[in-house]
């Protein structure tokens, strides 16, 4: 039987981690002030999410074996896990700044934080180089030291190309409605959250395993990209829809002019009426006018509409993980553990 982690376990794994960044930043001699400026934007940027993405490691390796992990495994499946919880911070304090958004995790931004500003934007770069001081200190003698690599590289890119489509389609002065459709939609979600957020702690337990074959990744993808964008639908929705005490953040995405589901949701049922209140309102650094699209949302009754998709992707999802052939490796358990966590998901 298969073993699921819990937050304190993996939680406890950081300090080792967080030890071993430290020391390497010493060996270049880095002054003790500035070290304790990167311990504490380690600290603040990895520390206090759910991890939802760096459990998913050990939980997929523990299903993977169809046991408890011994403490090696653990420890090597939860540093692969952190990894992915660094890669998700340099995201997150570049993607505040770009949406200009307010809090994060229920704390002000990275780069809102007293004497910080830009130099988060450094400090992003930083998280990012962390993942490939752990991956050499520890997997550098790994059958798959160059998968991981590789993965880490691939992944990291289509999020940028994802953001890309993300920030372009979102003009700060221009709203343009033509401009959204739920093509692009589907684009930026797959990349700019899909392949990090699912598809890499997966592949991350099978390449630990040796058994990321290209037939296993496939398979995997195939059911982890729509899982994401399933996921990122969710964040949409509850950026207007959550509660902030929920999600720990404030909803941007109308202000910020977002192509998100909800916009395009409405896009496509709107009245010639209801189109002239979106292209009026939606994309203005206005709390009137997010107020005047809230409401809008809300008459074109957009939260049952999301939770008629939820029903009907979960039951799509369910029926892909049911057919997984599990001669090669792979368990079922891995996608319904994952698809667990995150369905009617408020936060
Ligand atoms: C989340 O989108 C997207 C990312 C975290 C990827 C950022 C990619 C970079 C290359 C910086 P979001 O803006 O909807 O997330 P949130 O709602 O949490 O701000
Ligand atoms: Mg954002
Ligand atoms: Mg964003
Ligand atoms: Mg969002």
């Amino acid at each position: 039987m298969s073993q699921r982690t819990t937050l304190k376990e993996f939680e406890a794994v950081f300090p080792k981690l967080e030890e071993v960044l430290l020391a390497h930043a010493k060996q270049f001699n880095l002054p003790e002030e500035y070290l304790r400026w990167y311990q504490k934007s380690l600290e603040v940027n990895t520390l206090g999410g759910k991890c939802n993405r760096g459990m998913s490691v050990p939980d997929s390796v523990s299903a993977l074996l169809g046991k408890p992990l011994s403490e090696d495994e653990y420890f090597h499946a939860a540093t692969l896990g952190w990894m992915t919880e660094l890669l998700q911070a340099f995201f997150l304090v570049s993607d505040d700044i770009m949406d200009s958004s307010i809090t994060r995790r229920g704390k002000p931004c990275w780069y809102r934080h007293e004497g910080v500003g830009m130099v988060a934007i450094n400090d992003a770069f930083m998280l990012e180089s962390a993942i490939y001081t752990l991956l050499k200190k520890y997997f550098r003698s790994h059958p798959a030291y160059i998968d991981f690599v590789e993965l880490f590289h691939d992944v990291t890119y289509q999020t940028e190309l994802g953001q890309l489509c993300d920030l372009l389609t979102a003009p700060e002065d221009k709203v343009n409605l033509d401009n959204f459709s739920m093509d692009k939609y589907r684009f930026i979600v797959i990349y700019k959250t899909a392949y990090y957020s699912f598809y890499l702690p997966v592949a991350l337990a099978l390449h630990q395993l040796n058994i990321g074959t290209p037939e296993n990744l496939k398979v995997a993808e195939d059911i982890l990209i729509p899982m994401g964008e399933y996921f990122q639908i969710q964040d949409d929705y509850l950026d207007n829809f959550g509660l902030p005490e929920h999600i720990g953040k404030i909803g941007t995405d109308i202000m910020d002019n977002k192509c998100s589901w909800l916009v395009n949701q409405a896009l496509q049922i709107a009245t010639p009426e209801q189109r002239k209140v979106l292209e009026d309102n939606y994309g203005r650094k206005d709390k009137d006018k997010e107020a005047v699209i809230k409401k809008l949302f809300d008459d074109m009754k957009l939260e049952q509409r999301y939770k008629e998709y939820e029903e009907k992707v979960v039951g799509e999802l369910r029926e892909k993980i049911a057919k997984i052939d599990e001669s090669k490796g792979l368990k079922k358990e891995v996608f319904e553990t994952f698809l667990a966590k995150i369905y009617k998901r408020s936060k």
